[in-house]
């Protein structure tokens, strides 16, 4: 999906390459289709993959790309050394199943493997490994190192949100001319086989009714402590939208936004960066397993506060954009 990209690998003892980056700890991308553990990919002249879905490495290309370059967009932002802050690499997975012989049009991240795992999308074409997506589950790894994002209440809503909202910053840092910085997730993918993202940021309803019967909330309701934690993410990834670009229509890299407040009061945003500063130290310093949008709220005011002053536009964009997502009023 990125195009062609220089990937960390490792010569071995008889001569193949094996996909082990030892720039990213170790980090080494495995193939599931062996069996579900996966086996390491290895190839005689380094050169992987051909862009073409049907070459099996080409996904494993996407897949070890978007690692190393979380790596790096967390390393080179925040100072971060790898998902737990210990120089550890992890895996990724990919031609993964979660039932043999069932094509996964999903993606995830597991603690018990410390990997990522990649399908193959619902016809077995669409590799589920585009970069935002490889910078989502990725950061499910950052989240249950620092914060812990728990399973109760609004604490899986907003962990699924954090994601969203690293992945468009991992884009936007890759800056990527295959793969257009923007605030959508999986536009490449095509999961739904339409062509278009599962998820808009500027406005997340614009998804419509998803597989599970609902809509991606735009705004806080009291719905956000039971709805299914992607669609309650819309209220977390609409807040990060606003204070990162502000309210109203903008284009950004050729794509319009168009992104409504629930008070109709306007936003200013204080750009990409900062607003990932916020949410990192956010959810790094202040975030707990229970952590709801209530707390989200305060956690980034602090954190904001840490950063920038409690007088900061920073400060007042970060209260505004909850108000605007109504958290907090
Ligand atoms: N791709 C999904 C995620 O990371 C996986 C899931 O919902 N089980 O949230
Ligand atoms: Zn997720």
């Amino acid at each position: 999906y990125s195009g062609q990209v220089t990937i960390g690998s490792t010569r071995q003892d008889d001569g193949t390459y094996a996909l082990i980056d030892p720039q990213h700890g170790g980090h080494r991308t495995l193939d599931s289709s062996v069996n579900s553990n996966g086996v390491l990919l290895t190839d005689d002249d380094d050169v992987w993959g051909d862009g073409t879905a049907a070459n099996p490495q080409t996904a494993a290309v996407d897949a070890a790309y978007g690692a190393q370059t979380t790596w790096d967009f967390y390393h080179d932002s925040f100072g971060r050394n790898g998902i737990a802050d210990d120089g550890r690499g992890s895996s990724s997975r990919v031609h993964y199943e979660s039932v043999k012989g069932v094509p996964l049009a999903n993606a995830n991240w597991q603690d018990g493997c410390f990997c990522m795992s990649y399908g193959d999308g619902a016809d077995g074409q669409h590799p589920v490994t585009s970069l935002d997506i490889a910078a989502h589950e990725m950061t499910h790894g950052v989240t249950s190192a620092t914060a812990g994002l728990g399973n109760n209440g609004e604490s899986p809503g907003l962990n699924e949100a954090i994601s969203d909202m690293m992945a468009a910053a991992v884009e936007f840092y890759a800056d990527n001319p295959n793969d257009v910085p923007d605030y959508t997730m999986a536009e490449l993918d095509d999961l739904h086989g339409d062509g278009k993202p599962i998820r808009y940021m500027d406005l997340p309803s614009k998804a419509g009714i998803s597989s599970v019967g609902y809509a991606p909330l735009d705004y806080w309701t009291p719905e956000a402590k039971w709805d299914e934690a992607h669609m309650v993410a819309g209220v977390g990834d609409h807040f990060f939208y606003l204070l990162a670009e502000g309210s109203g229509q903008k284009t950004i890299n050729g794509v319009d936004y168009d992104s409504p407040t629930y008070d109709g009061l306007p936003v200013a945003g204080i750009g990409l960066a900062d607003a990932a500063d916020v949410v990192y130290r956010a959810l790094t310093v202040y975030m707990t397993s229970t952590t709801d949008y209530a707390g989200a709220r305060t956690a980034t005011l602090q954190a904001a506060t840490d950063l920038y002053g409690a007088d900061s536009d920073a400060y007042e964009a970060v209260a505004n954009a909850w108000a605007a997502v109504n958290v907090g009023i």
